[in-house]
């Protein structure tokens, strides 16, 4: 039986980090045929239909993919190491914007900052639970609260992905607070 989980895994390496393994390549905003995804996915034992690539999109736990409105094409909304550009608008933050991590990390995050590390971008959420979620992964979460209007204000560049994401190049330690 495939499941949900074996595809969006898949789909989520392939649109953010590796689509040469499924021998695809990328538009510059990160888009791929979605024939060639099907194709791809049965050359791994994945063999779905358009149907099944569409119901894994829309139930996604948390949204990672999207379809052009003709459903010619699909891509990961966030989480890029693959270079990908222009796919989210730059947007005026809540002033206040929170990043879930473990306490382990701490001492590396107050002296230098909230660095992307894999990722292409820091990742900020608007509310604290989803700063939770993500903290959760990893162990006991922390919160950090972000000065986002202060880094606005020293020319920091915020962008907002469509399912509301809030992605920022770094936190420098001075815009950065322990908040639980
Ligand atoms: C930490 C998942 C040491 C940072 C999630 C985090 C989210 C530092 C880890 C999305 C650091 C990077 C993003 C520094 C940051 N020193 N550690 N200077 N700066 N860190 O996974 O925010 O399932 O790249 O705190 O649910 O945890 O992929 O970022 O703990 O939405 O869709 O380094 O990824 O969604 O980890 O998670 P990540 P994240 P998906």
């Amino acid at each position: 039986m495939i499941t949900d989980t074996q595809i969006s895994k898949t789909l989520s390496y392939w649109l953010r980090h590796r689509p040469d393994a499924a021998g695809m390549e990328l538009s510059p905003e990160g888009w791929a045929d979605v024939d060639l995804v099907l194709g791809a996915l049965a050359r791994e034992e994945l063999a779905v239909g358009w149907e099944r690539l569409l119901q894994v999109v829309d139930t996604n736990d948390k949204s990672r993919f999207e379809l052009s409105a003709d459903g010619q094409m699909i891509r990961a909304r966030q989480g890029h190491s693959v270079n990908v550009e222009g796919s989210w608008a730059q947007a005026v933050p809540p002033p206040v914007l929170f990043h879930g991590t473990v306490e382990r990390f701490w001492p590396a995050i107050a002296a230098e900052g909230l660095r992307p590390m894999q990722r292409h971008h820091v990742h900020l959420s608007a509310d604290i639970e989803t700063a939770q979620r993500v903290g959760q992964r990893r162990g006991a979460p922390i919160i950090l609260e972000v000065d986002a209007a202060g880094l606005l204000a020293r020319g920091g560049a915020f962008f907002l992905t469509s399912n509301n994401v809030w992605l920022v190049d770094a936190v420098p330690p001075e815009f950065l607070k322990r908040a639980g």
